[in-house]
């Protein structure tokens, strides 16, 4: 049976910027898509998966993936996408539900924030003249709305908490994780959020509204980090809108131009036998029969995304969130270090996703409570060298787990 994916990835922003196109772009799952606001309610949750060169190539073999697929050398690892209903100003309070679909957010380990770069909505998300609305504006609300919604978490009985925190001589941190667990926030982010707000050794009595939401917002940062998907590239004033985000948020965030619209096409025509495309190609090459209509409805694509963008920039978005601002590495356990197989004689079925600094410990316990347990040592396949229960995994390692019994 499949694992479930390891990773969360939240798609987020105002009404109409795409996020169900990208979602389905993403997925090929089916999604409801209308120049409208308010079309998804209940989250739209799909698979869809992060692109990699596979080690198949390398070791000369020919393998057999499990959960996750491998064409012409690259692997894809399965991730899980949450498509979240938009979020219009002061969702925090409820706005437009807003509130309860921050919710479906919880458990997302970061965040892909489709902004509509070509500027062809408002801030409520209804259709405008392109270029008309800027872009950057959108990255400031979800920010805050973000911000403001795990603020409200603490806000409402802070004084008490804080009291209780103080009387009890319980650690502040150690409390604060409690308040926040459920938001895949780790005990470190906390601790750093607290160190960046510059609130260490300040009593929590003490702390004012700008304390509380300066903390939140260090916490916000470290546990939903975000990607940018600079969505309708394929429209005119994408283009200036693009440079003008990089320049803005260069530091703080990987702006990637994107056209969900585009890539939805493409791998359509793709599963539907007339074109030969992978997620994250330069380019597609025609192997069916096109109809003119469909041939010009390519062309365009070529001509406005692929040769102006490199890619439609989907599939970047996802290995960006993943391998990017996550820091994960994909690694490849196998039971058998000369063949390359589980213990059912399949060829490098799995492919896992870690955390960055994971260790083959940590490898052997994801891969079964037991075999970490009975952890002894790893073998790095592709060196043949052994390694100890704390060597750090890297990318693309290929991991034989020893076992006591
Ligand atoms: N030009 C262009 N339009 C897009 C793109 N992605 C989505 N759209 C259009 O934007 C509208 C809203 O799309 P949808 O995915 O429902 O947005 P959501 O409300 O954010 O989920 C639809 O008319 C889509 O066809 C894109 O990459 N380029
Ligand atoms: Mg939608």
């Amino acid at each position: 049976m499949p694992r479930a994916p390891s990773v969360q990835l939240g798609i987020v922003g105002k009404p109409n910027t795409g996020k169900s196109t990208f979602f389905a772009a993403a997925t090929l799952q089916d999604v409801k898509i209308a120049p409208y606001p308010f079309t998804t309610i209940d989250p739209n949750v799909g698979v869809g998966y992060v692109r990699l060169e596979c080690v198949c190539k390398e070791f000369g073999v020919a393998d057999n993936p499990v959960g996750s697929y491998c064409i012409n050398g690259w692997r894809f690892a399965p991730v899980e996408l949450i498509d979240v209903a938009g979020l219009v100003p002061d969702a925090w309070q409820g706005r437009g539900l807003g509130n309860r679909f921050l919710d479906h957010l919880r458990r997302a380990d970061a965040l892909i924030h489709v902004v509509d770069v070509a500027g062809s909505t408002d801030s409520e998300g209804r259709p405008v003249r392109p270029g008309t609305h800027d872009p950057l504006e959108d990255v400031g609300f979800l920010e805050r709305e973000l911000d403001m919604w795990i603020f409200s978490m603490l806000e409402k009985d802070w004084k008490r908490f804080a009291m209780t925190v103080e009387a009890t001589g319980s650690k502040l941190e150690e409390e604060l994780y409690k308040r926040l667990s459920g938001l895949q926030i780790d005990s470190a982010s906390i601790s750093e959020a607290i160190e960046a707000a510059g609130l260490r050794g300040k009593r929590p009595t003490l702390w004012t509204q700008e304390d509380l939401l300066s903390f939140v917002h260090e916490a916000r940062v470290r546990a939903k980090p975000m990607v940018i998907a600079a969505n309708k590239a394929d429209l005119g004033p994408a283009r200036a809108n693009v440079e003008r985000l990089r320049e803005a948020l260069g530091g703080r965030y990987v702006v990637i131009p994107t056209s969900a619209e585009a890539e939805l096409a493409l791998r359509r025509a793709a599963a539907a036998g007339l074109i030969r495309y992978l997620p994250g190609d330069r380019d597609f090459e025609v192997v069916g029969k096109l109809s003119p209509k469909q041939e010009e409805a390519l062309e365009y694509i070529r001509r406005n995304v692929l040769k102006v963008w490199g890619s439609t920039g989907v599939q970047e978005v996802l290995n960006a969130a993943v391998f990017g601002v996550l820091g994960y590495v994909a690694v490849f356990p196998v039971a058998d270090e000369h063949k390359l197989t589980d213990s059912e004689g399949r060829v490098l079925p799995d492919v896992y996703l870690m955390r960055g600094g994971s260790t083959v410990r940590d490898l052997a316990y994801a891969i079964h409570t037991e075999l970490g347990e009975r952890f002894i040592a790893a073998i790095d396949v592709r060196t043949k060298r052994r390694l100890g229960a704390d060597s750090k995994l890297q990318h693309r390692a290929v991991i034989k787990i020893v076992a006591g019994r």
